[in-house]
């Protein structure tokens, strides 16, 4: 069976999104640092619609798994597997009741990356992930551990990346705290991450009035970004940084944002 990265359909797409649509049990999400609030499931689902729809926008073929019932956050696939041009990495959540997610994703993977894998005790969440150029941030939270980091080094080693692991504090993942937003730029939350990290870049500071602000999905020269953060908007746009914005208001109730719903890949079989 021919897979769905090699379909016509995603021929001539510059970038591939791999993607799952919202669970019905969403409200059943894990939570660390937001607190609980009711959840519109019909609305996260419009929600996510729409940002699939805008990721096509931009030039991305979009794969949309099947929503999975008993797996609560399994749209958010960015935590199960990192793609890199030369392979992808299986990871192993930190949470638990996530560990199950991966099987779909890491299929369609697998038909265009060798899949490498952290094993446990290592654990490893992409959204701890934050790869710009052959520097790879990993996020010292309490979904990726120790192990996970140092496995990831050794498994990316090979192909050139370093591995460097940064402190996070009151935030999920690394990249609730920051994201690259243009070739040398990053923007940050510097109440949430140690930014000595990134001191190689020209950082860009998250409004202090929206602390959630900082995470943005970048498609070439495009930001794929929230629309309720308009004080940070305003800073990127004055910045030069296109931006294209969704509402993701539900997602976000379960702690996700937007890098978290896709897995990003340059297009085309490879290897
Ligand atoms: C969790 O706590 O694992 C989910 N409710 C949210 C995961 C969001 N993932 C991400 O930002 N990479």
């Amino acid at each position: 069976m021919r897979s769905p990265l090699q379909s016509p359909a995603y021929n001539g797409a510059m970038w591939t999104a791999i993607t799952r649509e919202v669970s019905p049990a969403l409200a059943a999400c894990e939570l660390s640092f937001v607190p609980r609030a009711p959840i519109d499931v019909g609305r996260a689902q419009a929600q996510h619609d729409a940002y699939c729809a805008v990721l096509e926008s931009l030039g991305c073929g979009v794969i949309r798994l099947p929503a999975e019932p008993a797996l609560p956050d399994s749209v958010f696939v960015e935590d199960v597997a990192l793609a890199f041009d030369e392979v992808a990495v299986a990871t192993r959540p930190g949470a638990e009741s996530r560990r199950d997610e991966g099987h779909a994703v890491l299929e369609v993977l697998g038909s265009v990356r060798r899949i490498l894998r952290i094993e446990a005790p290592g654990t490893l969440d992409g959204g701890d992930v934050l790869r710009i150029g052959k520097r790879v941030f990993v996020g010292i939270s309490a979904r990726s551990n120790a192990a996970g980091r140092e496995q990831l080094c050794v498994l990316l080693a090979p192909f050139g990346y370093t591995v460097e692991g940064v402190a996070t504090r009151d935030c999920l993942h690394l990249k609730s705290a920051v994201t690259q937003v243009a070739d040398d730029v990053v923007l940050v939350n510097p109440a949430w991450v140690d930014v000595a990290a990134f001191a190689d870049y020209r950082m860009l500071e998250v409004d202090p009035a929206e602390e959630h602000a900082a995470n943005a999905v970048r498609i070439g020269d495009v930001l794929v970004y929230p629309d309720c953060f308009p004080r940070t908007l305003e800073r990127l746009r004055a910045a030069g940084i296109q931006v294209a914005t969704v509402d993701v208001s539900e997602l976000q109730k379960a702690e996700g944002a937007v890098t978290c719903c896709s897995v990003l890949l340059k297009a085309g079989p490879v290897g």
